[in-house]
C-alpha cells in the first residue's frame, strides 16, 4: 500500500461558553489542523493536531501546517502500514515538530486499522476497556464557581478532575483546592495543574496548607529542575505533564524518580506509535498517566480514546477530550463525547470516525 495523497485542513473550534483559561493563556477559539491521506487502494485515513493556543507548549498551529508542508512531498510512496519507518521517514525530512507529525502518524493507523479490518486500540496491543475513564478540567476560576462545577461532575460520575490553577496570588488556588474538597472530598481523584506557572515557593506553600487533601501536583513549574529541587519536601505526588517532551525525557524522569506519574499527550510525543511506547515504558515502572491531547476534536478525541482503552486500569487517569468545550462533532453518527464521565471506544474500523470533510473546506495545501 503506497501513499498518493496529502491533504492539510485547518478548521476553527470556538470554545463553548468560553474564554478557556490556564495560567498562561485565555483562548477563545482554536485552531486545528487535520490531515487526510488517500492511499493507492482508495483507502483514507485522517489524523488531528490542535495547540491549545500558541503559550501553552512550543507549538503553533501555523507552526504545525508548516512543519507538514516541509514533510507531505517526502511521504508520497510511503508505506502507511509501517509506522516506525515513517516516523524514521519523517526525521529524515525535518528535526523536531512531533506535535506536526503526530497528525500523519494518527492518519497511519487509521488507514491501517481500515485495511486489516481492525480498531486502532487492537493495533496498539489491545482493548483493556470499551468504556474508557475520562475526567474533568476546570479552567482557572473563583474558589465558589469551581467547586460548583467539581460537584455537578462527581455527580455525573466523573472519576477524577483537574482542577487548573497559577497566574495569580496561591492564597486564591489554596482556597480553591480547599473548596473543591469540602465539597466533593473523596468522590473524584483529585489533580491540580500550574500548567508551568507556580514558583517552587508557592508550590511548596500549596502543599504545605492542604497536606490533608490527596491530589497530585501537575506540573507546577516550568522547568525539571525546579520540579527536582523541591520534590523532597512536597506532601503530594507530582506528574509531569509539558516538561514529558518526548521519549527520552520519559525516560530520564522515571529514572532520577523525578516524578510519581505523567499527563501525556499523543501529538507532543509524536503520536499513537510513541504513545504506546510510553505506556509501555511507564507500566515497566507502575506509572500512571493520562492519555490526552491540547485541544481538537473527533479525531484526535478518537486517538485519544483508542490508546486509552489499552492502558492497565490500575495505571489509568483517563482520557482528557475538549469534547464539553466544541459544539457539535465532524462525524454527526460516530462523534467521540463523554457521558457520565466515561467514553465509549468507537467501533472502528481505524478510528471509527469518519468525517463530514464539507466541514473542513478546501483544503490548505494539498500533496
Ligand atoms: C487539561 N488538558 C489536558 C487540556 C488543556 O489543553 C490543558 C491540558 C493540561 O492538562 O495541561
Ligand atoms: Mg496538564
Amino acid at each position: 500500500m503506497k501513499i498518493t495523497e496529502i491533504h492539510i485542513y485547518s478548521h476553527a473550534l470556538p470554545v463553548v461558553n468560553g474564554p478557556y483559561t490556564i495560567a498562561s493563556s485565555k483562548v477563545f477559539s482554536l485552531d486545528t489542523t487535520l490531515v487526510k491521506i488517500v492511499t493507492d487502494n482508495g483507502l483514507v485515513g485522517w489524523g488531528e493536531t490542535c495547540p491549545v493556543g500558541p503559550t501553552y507548549q512550543p507549538h503553533h498551529a501555523e507552526g504545525a501546517r508548516s512543519a507538514l508542508r516541509v514533510v507531505a512531498q517526502g511521504l508520497i510512496g510511503a508505506n502507511p502500514l509501517q509506522p516506525v519507518v515513517l516516523r524514521r521517514t519523517m526525521d529524515g525530512l525535518l528535526n523536531g515538530h512531533q506535535y506536526a507529525k503526530a497528525a500523519i502518524d494518527i492518519a497511519a493507523y487509521d488507514l491501517m486499522g481500515k485495511h486489516f479490518g481492525m480498531r486502532v486500540a487492537d493495533l496498539l496491543g489491545g482493548v483493556v476497556t470499551e468504556r474508557v475513564p475520562s475526567y474533568y478540567a476546570s479552567g482557572v476560576g473563583e474558589p465558589d464557581d469551581i467547586a460548583r462545577i467539581a460537584a455537578e461532575r462527581a455527580a455525573e460520575g466523573y472519576p477524577r478532575m483537574q482542577i487548573k490553577v497559577g497566574g495569580r496570588p496561591v492564597e486564591i488556588d489554596i482556597a480553591v483546592v480547599r473548596k473543591v474538597w469540602e465539597r466533593v472530598g473523596g468522590r473524584m481523584r483529585l489533580a491540580v495543574d500550574g500548567n508551568r506557572s507556580l514558583t517552587t515557593r508557592d508550590t511548596l506553600r500549596l502543599s504545605r496548607e492542604c497536606p490533608d487533601i490527596p491530589f497530585i501536583l501537575e506540573q507546577p513549574c516550568n522547568t525539571l529542575e525546579e520540579i527536582k529541587a523541591i520534590r523532597g519536601q512536597l506532601h503530594h505526588g507530582v506528574y509531569l505533564d509539558e516538561n514529558g517532551t518526548d521519549l527520552s525525557t520519559v525516560i530520564r524522569a522515571v529514572g532520577e524518580g523525578l516524578c510519581d506519574g505523567f499527563g501525556m499527550k499523543v501529538t507532543r510525543i509524536g503520536g499513537l506509535q510513541q504513545m504506546a511506547a510510553f505506556r509501555d515504558v511507564c507500566e515497566a515502572r507502575s506509572m500512571p498517566h493520562t492519555c490526552d491531547d491540547a485541544w481538537g476534536g473527533d479525531i484526535i478525541a478518537a486517538a485519544c480514546t483508542h490508546i486509552g482503552a489499552t492502558v492497565l486500569p490500575r495505571l489509568n487517569e483517563g482520557v482528557w477530550l475538549a469534547q464539553p468545550y466544541i459544539e457539535g462533532h465532524y462525524d454527526p453518527e460516530n462523534g467521540v463525547t463523554i457521558g457520565g464521565g466515561y467514553i465509549e471506544l468507537p467501533i472502528g474500523p481505524g478510528l471509527g470516525v469518519v468525517p463530514d470533510e464539507s466541514i473542513f473546506g478546501t483544503p490548505v495545501s494539498s500533496y
